[in-house]
C-alpha cells in the first residue's frame, strides 16, 4: 500500500520534471529566437544609420564644389562652365545654332534648351548679333502670323515702341507669304516664310 503511494508520488515528480525541462528549452529557444531578431535589427539599424551620414556628407560635400567652380570659372564662363557654345554678352546668355530649320522648330529647339529665340531691343544687342551672323542668315523671336502686318516679339516687347533694323523695303510680306523675321545676310531684318530653313539665335538669363 506504501510503496504503491510512493510509487505513484515518484511518478508525479517524474512527470513535472520532464514538463519543466520541455518548457525550459521551449524557453530557450524563443530567447535566442528574440536575441537573433534584436541583434538583426540592430545591425540593420546600424547600417541604415551609416548610410544615411554618408549621403548627408556627401549633400554636404556636393553643394560646396559646384560654389567653388562656379565661383572660379564664373569670370571665364558666365554662361556656365558646362556649355561653352552660350557666349555672355551685357546679362544674358546667346546660342548661335549650328544647323538650319524652320522658325517653328528654332523656337521650339530654343526652349528645350530652356531659352527663347533673340528678342534684338537696342543697337547694343544687334551690333552683338550682327557680328556673330555676318554672311547668314538667323531666325530672331518676331513673326506677324498672328496678324497679317502686325509684328509680335515672342516674349510681348511692345513692337511698336522698340528697336528695328529692317533692311530697306522689308517687312514686304512677299508672295504674302512672310510672317517671320530673321536676321539676313547683312545683319539687317527680312520677313520670310516660316518654313525657310536657316540657323536661329536663341537668348537666356544669365544661369544662378
Ligand atoms: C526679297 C525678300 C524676300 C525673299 C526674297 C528672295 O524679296 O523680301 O523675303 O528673301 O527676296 C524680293
Ligand atoms: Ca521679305
Amino acid at each position: 500500500m506504501d510503496e504503491e503511494h510512493l510509487h505513484d508520488d515518484l511518478r508525479v515528480f517524474k512527470d513535472r520534471n520532464f514538463f519543466q525541462l520541455r518548457l525550459r528549452s521551449f524557453f530557450t529557444v524563443y530567447l535566442l529566437l528574440g536575441l537573433f531578431f534584436v541583434l538583426i535589427i540592430t545591425l540593420f539599424a546600424v547600417s541604415l544609420s551609416r548610410v544615411s551620414a554618408i549621403s548627408s556628407k556627401l549633400n554636404e560635400v556636393q553643394p560646396e564644389r559646384k560654389q567653388n567652380f562656379s565661383d572660379r570659372d564664373f569670370l571665364l564662363f558666365p554662361c556656365g562652365p558646362g556649355s561653352r557654345e552660350w557666349e555672355y554678352f551685357n546679362g544674358k546668355c546667346y546660342y548661335f545654332s549650328l544647323t538650319r530649320m524652320s522658325w517653328y522648330k528654332a523656337k521650339a529647339q530654343c526652349e528645350e534648351m530652356h531659352s527663347q529665340l533673340v528678342i534684338i531691343n537696342s543697337y547694343a544687342k544687334q551690333n552683338f548679333v550682327m557680328f556673330r551672323t555676318r554672311n547668314e542668315r538667323f531666325w530672331i523671336g518676331l513673326t506677324d502670323e498672328n496678324s497679317e502686318g502686325e509684328w509680335e516679339w515672342i516674349d510681348g516687347t511692345d513692337y511698336k515702341t522698340t528697336f528695328t533694323f529692317w533692311k530697306e523695303g522689308e517687312p514686304n510680306n512677299s508672295n504674302n507669304n512672310e510672317d517671320c523675321a530673321h536676321v539676313w545676310i547683312s545683319g539687317k531684318w527680312n520677313d520670310v516664310y516660316c518654313t525657310y530653313e536657316c540657323y536661329y539665335i536663341c537668348e537666356k538669363p544669365l544661369p544662378n
